[in-house]
């Protein structure tokens, strides 16, 4: 069975065109994911089409009405049998990740909810039971943005997505840590050259070295995800020598 994704926005045109390109417009063609976007305002009930109000307690900025949100969720409607995530973005919400994006790859249906920065009326979230989510720690104006970031990450993982060549398990996050470097031609960039390794030939060496500047940069630039990484005895040899050098330069 293929997922459906369902968006909830004010902006469903800040939808369509970036999920008709690229990886996740190939799947949509491939008919492995179907994609629509909701537009929030036709399920308003006054003549202005109203989606937020001044927040209850007082205070700057507007908050989305629950009511047009639970309308849209049931005109989308779903067998009540299928395995379904409704999804809430904001930068409240539990940090997105590789995991979550692996488990919603496995569902039937990811519902998209949309907000403005200032929120959504909490009862939304409870009624729905919606997990709410935040893709990083800085101010966007909606949820718009954040949906399509979540929409990118869980397609690529659906079998068949990527095609034959690639492999999602390949990439890097896959075993929790950073990518290694990168290069390509020519060997020698503006007097940069590439390091030596590369050019070897030596594959049993390659490997190791991009293993090791994996860690290396894991441990320098995001040192919390050594904490839950899927990590070798050989791992745990190369960060002891990663240390070893960092203390030789110390
Ligand atoms: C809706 N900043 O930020 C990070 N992840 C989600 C968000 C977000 C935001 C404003 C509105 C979502």
């Amino acid at each position: 069975m293929s997922l459906a994704i369902d968006v909830v926005t004010i902006f469903p045109g800040m939808i369509a065109p970036p999920v008709e390109g690229g990886i996740v417009g190939r799947a949509v063609e491939a008919g492995l994911v179907r994609i629509a976007a909701h537009d929030l305002r036709e399920h308003t009930d006054d003549k202005h089409r109203t989606a937020d109000d001044a927040p209850f307690g007082g205070g700057p900025g507007m908050v989305m009405k629950a009511e047009p949100f639970f309308r849209a969720v049931e005109a989308i409607g779903g067998a009540p049998t299928e395995r379904r995530a409704v999804v809430l973005l904001s930068p409240r919400g539990t940090p997105f990740n590789q995991d979550r994006a692996a488990r919603y790859a496995t569902l039937d249906r990811l519902v998209l909810l949309c907000g403005r920065y200032e929120g959504i009326d909490e009862r939304v979230r409870e009624g729905l039971a919606a997990e709410e989510v935040s893709v990083g720690d800085f101010v966007l104006t909606g949820g718009e943005v954040a949906a399509l970031a979540v929409i990118e990450a869980t397609v690529r993982l659906l079998p068949g997505a990527l095609g034959d060549e690639t492999s999602a398990g390949a990439d890097s996050f896959s075993d929790g840590i950073l990518d290694f470097p990168h290069y390509t031609r020519p060997a020698v960039v503006r007097g940069r050259a590439v390091p030596d390794v590369l050019l070897s030939g030596d594959h049993g060496r390659i490997r190791r070295w991009r293993r090791k500047e994996a860690l290396r940069a894991t441990r320098e630039r995001r040192p919390e995800l050594l904490r839950n990484a899927r990590l070798s005895p050989e791992d745990a040899d190369l960060l002891s020598e990663i240390e070893r050098e960092d203390k030789v330069l110390a």
